[in-house]
């Protein structure tokens, strides 16, 4: 409970499908607040990086091709709960099974191109954060 802050990443198909705005728009109407964000390509690295813990899994090559087909949002928010608020409103990974109302459930209907990112711990946020921001690129509190 509390203050807290989480990543949250637009993925390529997200971006393609012209979803950034209504995606921003979700968080800043349930009440985060934006601390930080950026458009940007990854590198083949920084996407390794990003999926550290899916090395060797059979989907692990055509993840990073698909994160890297196209330019992604990044963004911190903040507020109470944030990373288990934010996994629930992106709902589950497979689009298919994603209920509605989530942002998968209502715009993915896939399990490899699911629109959205977000960490799904705490301990994650500052590593997959810091693939994205400098600390002077986060604003102080408004
Ligand atoms: P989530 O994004 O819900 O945390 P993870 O961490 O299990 O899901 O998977 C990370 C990303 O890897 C997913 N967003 C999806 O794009 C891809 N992915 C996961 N499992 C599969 C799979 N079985 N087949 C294809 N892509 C997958």
């Amino acid at each position: 409970m509390g203050k807290e802050i989480t990543f949250v990443m637009i993925k390529p198909d997200g971006v393609r499908r012209g979803l950034v705005g209504e995606i921003i728009s979700r968080f800043e109407r349930k009440g985060f607040k934006i601390k930080a964000l950026k458009m940007k390509w990854l590198t083949r690295e920084e996407a390794e990086r990003l999926y550290e813990e899916h090395k060797g899994k059979h989907f692990f090559e055509d993840l990073i091709k698909f994160v890297t087909s196209g330019p992604v949002v990044a963004m911190l928010l903040e507020g109470d709960s944030a990373v288990e608020v934010v996994r629930r409103m992106i709902g589950p990974t497979d689009g298919r099974e994603a209920p509605p109302g989530t942002i998968r459930g209502d715009f993915a209907l896939s399990k490899a191109e699911n629109i959205i990112h977000a960490s799904d711990s705490k301990e994650k946020v500052w590593k997959e954060a810091s693939i994205f921001f400098t600390k002077d690129e986060i604003v102080g509190d408004y």
